[in-house]
């Protein structure tokens, strides 16, 4: 039994396109929802996993499957139901799941021959059961994992092409931010894998490069940063020699135990939500844990770095309480906190999020034709409708903010500053290149998506 299971790339998505620059190597991701599907799979499946972020197959010329597995963000939806056309028309059956299909059930359904809802590890067996049958349903509907028996991901089906590997630890999250699917598709309890299941996967991932794709691998009270420490320690004695990168909540920096384990462990750099530069805007997105105890960004900062651990900032912009200036707000507000890395997004309601619950009772839908429009989503182009801005505004504020960052006299900047304090040039280097290299690749796609539709102006004109 052949089983086919692919990552759809989004053309839109500059960051996919690995072989216009060498930089982009570093910014492409294994789809471990696959690797993790896979290592649920019974041996007398054969399995390839194909991913379209490096390079899109000729599928029609491959030997036909018994059954093709497609994973989707909102993002690649568009590309998800292509693909699902090719084979279905050939007679192969096609089943979807990963967020896509559960925040958007129905859709997907109509799509394929049967659609996965939620986490995939209690239901998998019984879908590839029907599948040998010939007995598929349309629906299955996964409920959350027991952490304690997830299997190894099978990292030995993608190689070569990646600088990074990735595992997961962690699932859940109980922040539940307005913007942010984790909540509701991995729900409030912060579940944890066994450290020796975490250790032991760790050792077969080839990469000496990982990405720990937990969405907070700290947790944030106080028996998850006692199980993050142990992890640490384990990862310490187990001396694997990898580097890894990882997204924390800000309180990483209030724990020097934690930094200095994280630091002996491999962790090279991590990956912070700030989201807005000002208190109302963290209130508007329900982020107020960053407000605790009346933080001081700057110094949390230079904490982490303090372990030569790099730190990547992350903003959204076109939040309703963002004011005009804003482009300029967040790149001076990244520069004082002195982060290595901007990541700035525009605000974007994803199906299934509480922000699209907001804006559908608010009668603010955003404007546009689904499922055409997902391949929109990437939170790259100003989708949504703003408040004190046209769309045209806020891209120019998009533009200003990242010029502003990712001048070449800042990139160098940081780099001496990095190589002064001994926090890995290198991959600072690499990270600050590939943004500035992608920037140009963006604002076109930016401009080109603009000039495809109707201007939505902005709701309150400021
Ligand atoms: C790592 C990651 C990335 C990596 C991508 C790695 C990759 N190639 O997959 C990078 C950094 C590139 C990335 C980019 C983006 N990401 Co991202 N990312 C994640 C993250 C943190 C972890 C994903 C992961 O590996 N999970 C671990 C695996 C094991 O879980 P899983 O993928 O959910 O798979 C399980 C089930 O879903 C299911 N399943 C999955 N696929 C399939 C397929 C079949 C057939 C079946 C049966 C089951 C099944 O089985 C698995 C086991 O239970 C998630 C958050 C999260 N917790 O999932 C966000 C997340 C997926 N990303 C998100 C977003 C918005 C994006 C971006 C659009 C914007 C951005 N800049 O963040 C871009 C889009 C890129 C694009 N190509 O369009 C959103 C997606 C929401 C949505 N509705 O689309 C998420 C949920 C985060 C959030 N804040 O809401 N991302
Ligand atoms: S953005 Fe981060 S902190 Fe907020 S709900 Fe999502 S995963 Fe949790």
């Amino acid at each position: 039994m052949r089983l086919y299971l692919i990552n759809p790339s989004n053309p839109l998505v500059c960051l996919t396109h690995v072989s216009d620059s060498r930089w982009n190597r570093y910014r492409v991701w294994k789809p471990l929802g696959l690797l993790a599907l896979a290592a649920l799979t019974p041996p007398e499946w054969q399995i390839t996993v194909f991913d379209e972020n490096v390079r899109v197959p000729e599928y029609a010329a491959l030997p036909s499957p018994d059954l093709v597995g497609i994973t989707a963000f909102t993002s690649q939806a568009n590309r998800a139901y292509e693909i699902a056309d090719g084979f279905r028309s050939r007679g192969v059956r096609v089943v979807m799941g990963g967020i896509h299909a559960t925040m958007c059930a129905d859709e997907a359904a109509a799509r394929v021959d049967a659609i996965v809802t939620g986490e995939a590890e209690p239901i998998w067996g019984e879908v590839l059961h029907d599948a040998r049958r010939g007995a598929l349903r349309a629906r299955y509907d996964g409920v959350h994992a027991n952490m304690d028996s997830i299997p190894p991901a099978r990292h030995d089906l993608l190689n070569g092409d990646y600088a990074f590997g990735s595992i997961q630890t962690t699932r859940g999250c109980p922040l539940n931010c307005s913007f942010c699917s984790v909540t509701s598709f991995n729900g409030y309890k912060y579940r944890q894998r066994p450290i020796a299941d975490v250790v032991r996967e760790f050792a077969t991932i080839r990469e000496k490069h990982v990405l720990i794709v937990d969405d907070n691998l700290i947790g944030t009270n106080r028996d998850h940063l006692a199980r993050t420490k142990e992890l640490f320690r384990a990862l310490i004695a187990a001396d694997l020699r990898k580097r890894w990168i990882a997204q924390v909540t800000i309180n990483m920096a209030d724990d020097d135990d934690l930094l200095r384990l994280a630091a002996r462990a491999g962790c090279a750099g991590v990956f912070i939500g700030f989201e807005s530069p000002t208190p109302a805007g963290l209130r508007e997105v329900g982020k107020k844990f960053n407000l605790l105890n009346g933080r001081d960004f700057a110094a949390s900062v230079r904490r982490i770095q303090r372990h030569r651990i790099l730190v990547a900032g992350s903003f959204i912009m076109g939040l309703d309480t963002d004011q005009p200036g804003i482009g300029r707000q967040i790149a001076a507000a990244a520069m004082r906190y002195r982060v290595d890395l901007l990541n700035t997004l525009f605000l974007t309601p994803l199906p299934g999020t509480r922000l699209w619950d907001e804006r559908a009772l608010a009668g603010r839908m955003p404007p546009g034709t689904f499922p055409e429009d997902w391949k929109y989503y990437t939170l790259t182009f100003p989708v949504a409708g703003y408040r004190n801005f046209c769309d045209q505004e806020l891209a120019r504020e998009m533009e200003i903010c990242d010029s502003a960052f990712y001048s070449l006299p800042r990139i160098a900047q940081r780099m001496w500053r990095s190589i002064w304090q001994r926090r890995n040039p290198l991959i600072s280097l690499m990270g600050n290149m590939s943004y500035r290299r992608n920037l140009s690749f963006g604002r076109r796609a930016c401009r080109e998506f603009l000039e495809s539709r109707v201007p939505t102006p902005a709701l309150l004109p400021s």
